[in-house]
């Protein structure tokens, strides 16, 4: 007899009609018979799947050159599915299940014709924790397929874990013909199922990321009284062996995979990386809250990697360990065949291909590899990866870290009174955009806890969730904000150098955890007294620092009132305690001048 998964699989090929179906397991030997593939018969339109890169310095790499209409997650075609549209929430687009399954099941008939369709078992988390989540992705893109094995564990775990059972997370995906006007990204909670249609990006088609261990899996954690977030995990160890776990919320393109992956300038300190994107949180029975990170591999973006920015993503990418090293949307060094990107380390190469592969110099008008090419790698071979990266249980978190990208306003570490108000700071967080393709350069975007694109329910249930789980963790993490970004307003310059020398503010918030200083009180929280962050052998001036501490009350008066506009969408959904909040900040403001 049919198990409930060959069933499901055996009614996708009956809708999507690929020449064959193909089980992967996962294996090494696999991998290499697809980037063959991907090299010699799959092709995407003119150009194969993949390019191989010379293995000199970057072993086992790979180039892959999207549709260039597919290059970065397109939130205005990605969809919640649920009959209640109020439960999506003003956050999400939605549309009712049967609508959507009658319009994908249209543009999904026979869309793996002449394709093969390979059927891929992975795990989210180890399989050792409890709250792992095993699923089935179907896909007929080679380089989805390959991604995917860097991405997650794949192969038999999850295949041991589903058995005869039809608990498993289910993922269709086709790239279709590509075209942006039948790109849909649907995911329907009640079903446990994402399907997502014409497009082969990262966050779009390797459907056990964003698409399921943020928005899905939010729901779940909702519903099972954990959190799925969009945090990197670290553990920062001290001079004495101790380490601090922390984890951070960070907006894409804020420096997230930089502050995984940190190499303190500080002697005797040391950043572990756990994660660099996703952070599964549950109570512990020690009442700790204890994270996970469900994935195996860095899916980061390459333009302004370098030894300088983070010295161990450049390891990682010319280790080699693992098969294979993925570069999407690169430059092309076309003497070495080396991939390059804008920001890396050496001078610019005579002959580059850009990202199309077209010939490209300095002088020409866009960049050489696309501002959102991506590299995809293997955790495993990451020299910062910690042991504890392999323990099921995860770690224990001391910290939550909410950060953004502002030039003005937000200091470069404060920590919250309390619970209460973290969750309502950490409502309110923004960021500047960067990007005058989709937003206007330099616009606020609020992006509650770094979660906008991703909670995949209501908002305001999301704040309340929180506040539920503050009041259910035993000993809950304190809560910090973070910001390397203010900017001189006179120059414009960055007040503070970030990336390595991070480590100075991670060691204030340990430092905080673990009781061995003290904190002044401001309106807007606790801040460091003067003296307490560490800054032996860093140029930075007594006045620049204090421009970093600046409470400006006018400034954050106007936040506050921006932040009421942005919380009055959520309507009766949104937490009195936020609102509770907000008026006491507000009253602490007018109490300071
Ligand atoms: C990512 C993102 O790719 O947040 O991690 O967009
Ligand atoms: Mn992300």
């Amino acid at each position: 007899m049919a198990t409930p998964l060959e069933e499901w699989v055996e009614e996708q090929a009956r809708l999507t009609k690929p020449d064959e179906v193909y089980w992967c397991d996962g294996s090494e030997e696999e991998a290499q018979r697809l980037v063959e593939i991907g090299m010699t018969q799959e092709r995407l339109g003119d150009h194969p799947v993949f390019y191989e890169l010379s293995h000199k310095n970057f072993p086992n790499s790979y180039l892959h050159r999207s549709h260039p209409t597919d290059v970065a997650r397109t939130e205005h075609l990605t969809f919640v599915c649920h009959p209640d549209e109020v439960t999506t929430g003003p956050n999400n687009n939605w549309m009712h299940p049967n609508e959507a399954v009658e319009m994908l099941t249209k543009l999904t008939d026979g869309c793996m014709r002449g394709r093969t369709m390979y059927v891929l078992p992975y795990m989210m988390g180890h399989p050792d924790n409890p709250f792992s989540k095993a699923c089935v992705q179907l896909t007929d893109s080679v380089y989805v397929a390959v991604s995917m094995r860097i991405m997650t564990r794949m192969g038999e775990a999850a295949l041991a874990r589903i058995g005869s059972s039809d608990n498993f997370v289910k993922g269709l995906h086709s790239v279709g013909d590509l075209d942006p006007n039948r790109r849909f990204i649907m995911h329907f909670p009640l079903d446990n199922l994402v399907w997502s249609v014409g497009s082969g990006y990262g966050g779009n088609a390797l459907l056990g990321k964003k698409c399921f261990s943020l928005r899905i899996a939010s729901w779940l954690g909702l519903h099972e009284g954990w959190l799925a977030e969009h945090m990197l995990i670290i553990g920062v160890e001290d001079p004495e062996g101790e380490i601090t776990y922390m984890a951070a919320a960070l907006p894409s393109a804020s420096g997230k995979t930089n502050l995984a992956l940190l190499q303190s300038t500080l002697p005797g300190y040391r950043v572990w990386t756990v994660g660099d994107d996703i952070a599964w949180m549950y109570i512990g029975d020690d009442g700790r809250l204890w994270a996970v990170n469900p994935e195996v591999g860095f899916f980061g973006v390459l333009p302004g990697t370098s030894m300088k920015t983070n010295p161990n993503m450049i390891r990682c990418l010319a280790s080699g360990e693992f098969f294979p090293t993925l570069f999407t949307n690169a430059a092309l060094d076309v003497d070495t065949r080396e991939p390059w990107w804008e920001g890396k380390d050496g001078p610019v190469p005579e002959h580059v291909e850009d990202w199309q592969g077209k010939p490209w110099t300095p002088g020409s008008e866009k960049t050489a590899a696309h501002p959102n090419s991506r590299f995809t790698v293997s955790i495993a071979q990451c020299p910062s990866t910690s042991p504890e990266f392999h323990n099921p249980k995860g770690v224990p978190i001391s910290a939550l870290l909410f950060g953004g990208r502002r030039t003005r306003l937000i200091p470069l570490v404060y920590e919250a009174f309390n619970w209460q108000h973290g969750v309502f700071a950490a409502s309110a967080m923004g960021t500047e955009t960067t990007s005058a393709a989709m937003h206007m350069v330099g616009m606020l975007r609020r992006d509650p806890m770094a979660m906008l694109p991703f909670c995949g329910y209501n908002m305001g249930d999301y704040f309340r969730h929180w506040l539920t789980m503050g009041q259910r963790i035993p000993h809950p993490p304190k809560l910090f904000f973070i910001n390397w970004f203010r900017t001189d307003d006179s120059t414009g310059e960055f007040l503070w150098p970030g990336f390595g020398e991070n480590i100075r503010v991670l060691k204030w918030i340990a430092d905080r955890v673990r009781g061995r200083i003290g904190a002044r009180e401001t309106p807007i929280g606790l801040m460091p007294h003067q003296g307490d962050i560490e800054l032996s052998g860093l140029n930075v001036s007594q006045e620049a620092l204090e421009r970093l501490f600046k409470v400006h009350r006018e400034a954050w008066l106007a936040e506050a009132a921006e932040v009421g506009q942005f919380y009055e969408q959520f309507g009766d959904r949104l937490p009195p305690e936020l609102w509770e909040e907000h008026h006491a900040l507000v009253k602490r403001l007018e109490g300071s001048a």
